[in-house]
């Protein structure tokens, strides 16, 4: 039953926690339905705490108390009290060590929302972040509270012949019953979100990595037997990840021994507990018939993710939930440098860039905007966001941007040092940053703090006589929630200037040495920079590598754009040309419709196209990129009131044309490079697979003979996941009449592979075909359909919600109503995963009346339902706030 009037917790009111724990022994005696844990606490009042209360408060949730003791004395009933969340004992000591003993009992097969101790096919693991602990036992769960752990697992040797957790084995046995035990003690400190225990039928691959200064790691990784021969790309991973944190930030790794579990029933990615990550199988397995190129790029990236934590994470961690970003942001900046050095800098940025503009850009506009650190939230499993993420790894990069290279490793090394071992604010990151630099970041601390992208807009003034250009640079933010007046950002510009030959002009400005490319840095609300010594009126590269997260309004002419697509030496900026390009005659095309004009493509955008074609280029991923038309979502964003079948038309109609008329291009570099596959997983032939595909893509849009027969025989004899899986999505997005045949025999072909089926339903809901919502709502009754599995939902619901624009927002309402009715039945089995996918319905305020007015209905309908979780709750209900 929802709690009627959900609490919001509040950044201003942090208090330091009143008792600390200093060690803790945990047992358990393992069970699906009944597993026993006995909890022994050494505990002490915070020397810090003000407070004069001699009761202690522990968190609990959902626990089934057997007996409290303190300093071995049991505790009768008049001495404590319970509540649905909480332990208070009376007149605990206040002056000396005191020992705190619980005995309670946990369902792990009732928990199907995954948080706390959990079964997972057979298999019992856990996943504790951000307030799972407390459904484990009643505990101080809070980041601040940091202990050494010592755990016990006792559990059937059949059932459970794998038992481990957090640190090192320190010994084992046997029992009575075919019942064994293991004991792990973990010697670091950490809070409890970090701890861990799996418990299953599991295999693992070994390896090992030797540390730069010679230690020897012992890596493991466990799966489920089928799946042992899908963790070597892992394996890799996890040493590339290892080997990255010494040479980029002098970071090695800590315990004797690094272990990774991939479970198949998971709410996020993965995991960062102490020396055992709890991964989704999807982000572990891969295998070249199974995964696709960009499967496996993630898998790294991932890997990558939960290992740098261990130093910008579990090692430094944050002192309240409000500095999420603190290890977030700074974590997904590491995960992102280390996936640019593994594959292509240029790709990866574009990439990135592309994601955070078209997700966190709206969630921003949105009425869930937020900071990178929150000030107030009723359930913190909601702020685990683009905008604590992405958002947060941006804000990073600007203090990277703004000290360089080695001073931002000069700040990291001072953090690490300082830090270690200590729960510590975004704040402390950012003194240090400041004080290793010598610099003044106090404006730059705003990013912290304010919510919205900021729009620069821009104006530009050429003077024939004073050979200068003057770049004025106005920057405003819209108000956002509890935000309504918004204060200038400090805000690091990378600029290029390009003479009328294409050639690299010099930058002149002020007392700077003249130089090929300057960074500038806006910190009031106007600026004008006046660059000199400019013979002939510049082209301005502006904002290079996207050097900030903001919006830049700036007229510039298609052939403005042709020119910087053809000289521009920012990899970056040379793709922002062609993506702007082909946005703005997309734009063209939906007024045309509009006016029930017939449609013309704009000449220019072929010939630019022929000229990319033409070139040669080692990159083929960033050709492929080049090459590319903005996604439909993307177009949205740019939208005052989003047109999603003007959109679609328009944009289906600029591929069709292309296709006719750069037909023997496409079909040329097709076959060129079709006849190349090896199926290796170098970063050239991953880019020919790339390029081969989106050629593949173009001339399906033909919808020749010809073309079908083509993407039909790239599907039946495809080698490796990421052919298959092309062809299967350009024919399930066609009017190919094989179609379900295709699809059925990728479905007999694949049944057994979860993963795979994933994709299956993935491909069928974001298909633009007429009936794929029927087709969505179908599906929902497959056999293979459970709302108990979040990749499943996710791959299904998530994906026909969030990136079918076109059927999901379909102006009859269905997919409205489709989705609130699947967020209700989800509500209560697992209220975390029911809460993300109220993402679809929250940017109602973005779309025509009619369309408004049923998005709202369908909120209105999930927040009436009875027994609704505070998780899907505090989303409906902020996203239904006028204004
Ligand atoms: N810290 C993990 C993400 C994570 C957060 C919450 C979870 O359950 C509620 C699970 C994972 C990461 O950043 O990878
Ligand atoms: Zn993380």
């Amino acid at each position: 039953m929802r709690d009627a009037n959900p609490q919001t917790i509040y950044l201003k009111d942090y208090t330091v926690p009143e008792y600390l724990i200093e060690n803790v022994e945990l047992s358990f005696i393992l069970d699906e339905e009944k597993t026993r844990v006995v909890s022994k606490l050494t505990m002490l009042k915070n020397p810090l705490s003000h407070s004069q209360d001699s009761t202690l408060i522990l968190h609990g949730e959902g626990l089934e108390l057997i007996r409290v003791a303190i300093d071995e004395q049991p505790l009768n009933e008049t001495q404590y009290q319970q509540s649905n969340e909480c332990l208070n004992i009376d007149s605990v000591p206040q002056d000396k060590t005191f020992i705190v003993e619980i005995g309670n009992t946990i369902n792990p097969k009732a928990n199907t929302a995954l948080e706390g101790l959990y079964l997972s096919s057979t298999m019992l693991c856990t996943q504790c972040e951000a307030e799972g602990f407390r459904k484990i036992t009643y505990f101080l769960d809070r980041p601040d509270v940091m202990c050494s752990f010592k755990t016990t697992l006792i559990g059937d040797k059949d059932k459970y012949p794998v038992l481990l957790s957090n640190g090192n084995k320190i010994a084992e046995g046997e029992l009575q019953n075919n019942r064994h035990w293991v004991a792990w003690e973990d010697p670091f400190k950490k809070p409890c979100y970090l701890f861990a225990l799996v418990a299953g039928q599991l295999e693992c691959i070994e390896d090992s990595f030797t540390t730069m200064s010679g230690r020897d790691i012992s890596l493991q990784i466990f799966v489920e037997q089928s799946d042992i021969d899908k963790c070597d790309h892992a394996m890799q991973s996890l040493k590339n990840s290892m080997r990255w944190d010494e040479q980029t930030y002098g970071r090695e790794y800590d315990l004797d021994l690094y272990m990774i579990v991939a479970v198949g029933h998971f709410n996020m990615g993965a995991m960062e507990n102490k020396g055992l990550n709890v991964f989704n199988t999807k982000f572990v397995l891969a295998r070249p018939d199974t995964a696709t190129d960009s499967d496996y790029e993630h898998i790294e990236g991932v890997i990558g993710h939960e290992y740098f934590h261990n130093w910008s994470g579990n090692r430094i961690t944050c002192r309240d939930w409000f500095q999420l970003s603190l290890k977030e942001g700074f974590t997904v900046f590491r995960d992102q440098e280390f996936t640019a050095d593994q594959t292509s800098k240029a790709v990866k940025r574009i990439e990135d860039v592309k994601m955070l503009r078209t997700r966190q850009f709206a969630e921003d506009a949105g009425p869930l905007s937020h900071p990178i650190r929150p000030d107030s939230y009723i359930e913190i499993n909601n702020f685990y966001t683009l905008t604590v993420y992405e958002k947060g790894a941006e804000v990073v990069r600007m203090i990277q941007t703004l000290v360089g290279k080695t001073g931002f490793r000069k700040g990291s090394d001072l953090y690490f040092q300082r830090y270690d071992g200590q729960a510590v604010t975004c704040d402390d990151f950012v003194s240090t940053m400041e004080e290793a630099n010598d610099i003044d970041f106090e404006q730059f601390r705003r990013w912290y703090s304010q919510a919205g992208t900021p729009v620069l807009e821009i104006e530009q003034e050429y003077n024939q006589q004073l050979k200068t250009h003057s770049i004025t640079i106005r920057q405003s933010c819209a108000p956002t929630p509890r935000q309504p007046a918004k204060q200038p950002l400090h805000i690091p510009i990378q600029l290029g200037l390009l003479a009328a030959d294409g050639s690299v002009a010099d930058i002149c400005l002020d007392d700077h040495a003249p130089c090929k490319e300057i960074l500038i840095e806006l910190k009031e609300q106007q600026q004008t920079f006046v660059f000199e010594k400019l013979e002939e009126r510049p082209v301005v590269s502006l904002l290079r590598g996207f050097s900030a997260p903001v919006n830049v309004k700036m007229q510039q002419s298609l052939e403005e754009l042709a020119f910087l697509l053809s000289h521009d030496t920012d990899t970056f900026n040379r793709w922002e040309a062609a993506h702007k390009m082909s946005s703005q005659i997309i734009f063209g095309l939906m007024d045309d419709i509009k006016q029930g004009k017939d449609l013309e493509l704009n000449p220019l955008l072929v010939q630019s196209y022929q000229t990319i074609l033409q070139q040669s280029w080692d990159d083929l991923s960033y050709l492929s990129l080049l090459l590319s038309l903005p996604a439909e979502n993307y177009l949205a964003g740019q939208m005052e009131v989003i047109d999603v079948d003007a959109i679609h038309k328009a944009r289906v109609f600029v591929e069709q044309s292309l296709a006719e008329q750069l037909q023997n291009q496409f079909l040329e570099l097709y076959q060129r490079y079709h006849k190349e596959e090896s199926g290796q997983f170098d970063a050239g032939t991953i880019g020919r697979r790339r390029i081969k595909n989106i050629c593949l893509g173009y001339l399906v849009k033909l919808e020749s003979t010809e073309s079908y027969q083509i993407v039909e025989e790239q599907f039946k004899t495809a080698k490796n996941m990421t052919d298959q899986m092309a062809a299967l999505a350009v024919i399930t997005d066609s009017a190919n009449p094989n179609k379900l045949m295709c699809l059925d025999s990728f479905y007999q072909q694949w049944k057994d592979e979860a993963l795979v089926i994933d994709k299956w339903f993935t491909l069928q809901a974001c298909s633009s075909s007429d009936d794929s919502f029927n087709t969505v709502q179908d599906l929902t009754q497959h056999p293979a359909f459970e709302l108990t599995n979040p990749n499943r939902v996710r791959s299904l619901i998530g994906a026909f919600s969030q990136a079918n624009q076109l059927h999901f927002h379909a102006a009859n309402g269905q997919g409205y109503n489709f989705l609130a009715n699947q967020i209700i039945a989800l509500n209560l089995i697992n209220p975390q995963v029911a809460s993300r996918m109220v993402s679809g319905l929250t940017q109602w305020k973005r779309f025509d009346e009619n369309r408004q007015s049923l998005m709202k209905k369908a909120l209105e309908k999930i927040i009436n339902t009875p027994d609704i979780s505070k998780d899907v709750y505090e989303i409906a209900s902020k996203s239904l706030v006028p204004g």
